[in-house]
């Protein structure tokens, strides 16, 4: 808390526009919350915190399908529909991001939620799937998956003709081994991953800065995955921003070191990514802790110091800009909700969605796990000119995850709760204005 309070001095008389009016599309218009949610006020049948005018509801949780039983939670992650294809945004594919060492013997899973009869079905499950996280839906019809565990397996699903059963699934190891979560294509096909490592504290064998890279992997054919070139995103500025360039190939097999060794860029845990239009947004969620020590000995807080921020890369130009920076154009998080000097604010950065109207939404890896809309129109810098708070996890043990809008649905955003204080409690919710009146 000490740190924290030093970082207010130096940080909170900067400006951000954090409580303007949305300028969402018509349907998801909102007025930001004031404060993030108090866990004092959680409500197991209603945990989210959300804006005047909208509300939530469950879209199937675990009282629907139980797959790790006994009370263990689901660890609902990440959400695709089937977005393209006979019946496009009919089903819902989420990962379950559980862990072998905490003794599931079930491994991971990918399940299926039929959003029109609620029908709810383990999609995937495998004793080695360890660590699902990000999931993403490819123009050609597949389902992409992978784990988030140092040298994790990214992972193509083919679906038979009810998209509720999978006909064969396929390790696609050109892709890259790492600890994979963000998945997304541009239009080309290419892919985009990262590795999610503290590439500026932890490093390789001893190296620091290592890994925790952003990549590219450029496919031999449009739409297979099975052979291409892997690069790494090298950056030429400070602290990850300025003029990058895609360096390689690199060694598929060994992402972390080959990708450094190439001269990629260290970044402190990126998590997601998304592409909006030609930029491509990563989600950092750590700061690169960069302290130091005066020569009392006592430790040194600068504007380096930040607790995770968003990046955008512009595919055309390579210019890496911070898009949304606590500080910046966004508030520093300052203690918790309902300790004295709280001051509500960005914290630990964590899953990305494209909003109907091309925002950026944004949902911290946080306790409470806060939810941000930031709009594509930035400064000079690069940064969003609109950063504001849309909702807010009230539930004491669990993080929000997987937020996500259906391209066939503009009126509902998708989220899951993971780990929840309450037994066998995650779940996927939906929230979305209230009708109008008269309408
Ligand atoms: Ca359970
Ligand atoms: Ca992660
Ligand atoms: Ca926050
Ligand atoms: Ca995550």
């Amino acid at each position: 808390m000490y740190r924290c309070k030093m970082l207010a001095v130096a940080l909170v008389t900067l400006a951000f526009s954090g409580l303007a009016e949305s300028d969402g599309i018509d349907g998801f218009n909102f007025t930001p919350l004031d404060a993030s949610a108090n866990s004092a006020d959680w409500k197991p049948a209603s945990p989210w915190k959300v804006p005047k005018g909208f509300k939530q509801r469950v879209v199937s949780d675990e009282t629907d399908l139980n797959i790790y039983d006994g009370g263990r939670n689901d660890w609902h992650d990440m959400n695709t529909v089937n977005e393209t294809g006979p019946e496009k945004g009919r089903y819902l594919y989420r990962t379950h991001e559980l862990r072998n060492p905490n003794s599931q013997p079930e491994g991971g899973s990918v399940s299926v939620v039929d959003l029109k009869t609620g029908e709810t079905r383990i999609l995937v499950q495998d004793s080695g799937y360890d660590a699902l996280d990000g999931i993403r839906w490819t123009p050609w019809g597949t389902i992409l998956f992978a784990e988030e565990i140092t040298d994790g397996r990214l992972f193509e699903i083919f679906l038979e003709d009810d998209r509720m059963t999978a006909k064969r699934v396929v390790d696609r190891a050109a892709v890259g081994r790492i600890a994979h979560e963000g998945i997304d294509l541009d239009p080309d096909g290419n892919l985009y991953v990262i590795d999610e490592h503290h590439g500026r504290t932890s490093g390789c064998n001893g190296d620091v800065p290592c890994g925790g890279g952003v990549y590219k992997f450029v496919p031999d054919v449009a739409g297979d995955l099975s052979a291409g070139a892997l690069y790494a995103l090298k950056v030429n500025g400070r602290d990850g921003v300025g003029q990058g360039e895609w360096v390689g190939p690199i060694d598929p097999l060994n992402v972390r070191e080959s990708g450094s060794a190439a001269g990629g860029q260290s970044y402190q845990r990126p998590e997601d990514l998304e592409i909006i239009g030609d930029t491509l947004y990563v989600a950092i969620t750590e700061g690169p802790r960069d302290t130091k020590v005066d020569r009392r000995g006592r430790l040194v807080f600068t504007s380096e110091l930040y607790e995770g921020r968003v990046i955008a890369i512009d595919l055309h130009t390579l210019q890496v800009t911070n898009f949304v920076k606590p500080g910046v154009n966004a508030p520093v998080e300052i203690g918790k909700p309902g300790e004295e000097g709280h001051q509500s604010g960005f914290d630990s950065v964590d899953n990305l969605a494209e909003a109907p109207n091309g925002d950026l939404v944004m949902i911290e890896d946080n306790n409470p796990s806060d939810i941000w809309f930031a709009s594509q129109v930035t400064n000079a810098f690069g940064a969003s000119r609109s950063v504001t708070l849309f909702a807010s996890l009230t539930d004491p043990g669990a993080e929000g995850t997987g937020i996500y809008f259906s391209p066939e649905d503009p009126d509902t955003l998708y989220v899951n709760v993971q780990h929840s204080a309450a037994d066998d409690g995650d779940g996927t919710w939906a929230i979305s204005r209230e009708e109008r009146k008269g309408k």
